[in-house]
């Protein structure tokens, strides 16, 4: 019987046009990472997110994912001269986006001030990856990221989309990244995150 797990779709055309989107991703267990930030970039793509409005930051792993996202929210905030090489120093962006790209980080131009984004971020997407291990750390930092996620996005009024999985399994982290070893492949759930970035991010602006 088919799962009736998933979201429904908006009614509302999504409109991605106008939209600036940040992901900020770790790189603890990697094959995973790659397989959801391709998924994420290709739906913003396809709902009409230019590639010019897509940044992209790395971070060591999830527990630094929220700081990251702050950070991102703020500095592109304050963004204008000589703030943004120092906010925004390690980002890279738009063009050279295509997937698996973490491991074609060296071939990646370095960012230029003059291509950051005018405009703060509509939204940010925080991609991480946690497999229960045999300690207690998979708990608390789950614990940790979740909550201190949604405080940012209540405290800065900026959608933060919760793109972390917290599974028991290697085998559960990569059916929901759409690379699953089994007969179903799964489904890459970056591309519902890409689809609520979107959809939270133009929300967002009408609320303002
Ligand atoms: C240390 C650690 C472990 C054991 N497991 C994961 C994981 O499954 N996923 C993940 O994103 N990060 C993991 N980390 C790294 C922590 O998130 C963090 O980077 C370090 O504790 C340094 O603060």
């Amino acid at each position: 019987m088919a799962s009736i797990k998933g979201p429904a779709p908006t009614s509302n055309k999504l409109d991605g046009s106008p939209l600036r989107i940040a992901i900020v991703h770790s790189r603890w267990n990697k094959t995973v990472i790659d397989a959801l930030l391709a998924g994420t970039i290709a739906k913003l793509k396809e709902h009409g997110v230019k590639d010019s409005h897509i940044v992209v930051q790395s971070v060591p792993g999830s527990f630094e994912l929220p700081l990251a996202c702050s950070k991102v929210i703020t500095g592109s905030r304050v963004q204008a001269g000589a703030s943004a090489t120092d906010l925004l120093g390690g980002l890279y962006i738009g063009t050279s986006l295509n997937s698996p790209r973490p491991s074609s980080r060296a071939a990646t131009p370095a960012p230029t001030v003059a291509s950051m984004p005018s405009q703060p971020f509509d939204a940010v997407i925080a991609i991480g990856v946690l497999i229960k291990g045999s300690t207690m750390h998979f708990e608390y930092i789950c614990d940790s990221v979740s909550h201190a996620l949604m405080r940012i996005q209540l405290d800065t009024g900026i959608p933060v989309i919760f793109g972390v999985l917290t599974a028991l399994t290697d085998d559960q982290a990569l059916e929901r990244a759409g690379i699953g070893r089994g007969e179903s492949k799964g489904h890459n759930h970056g591309e519902d995150w890409a689809s609520a970035a979107v959809e939270m991010a133009s929300h967002s602006r009408r609320w303002a």
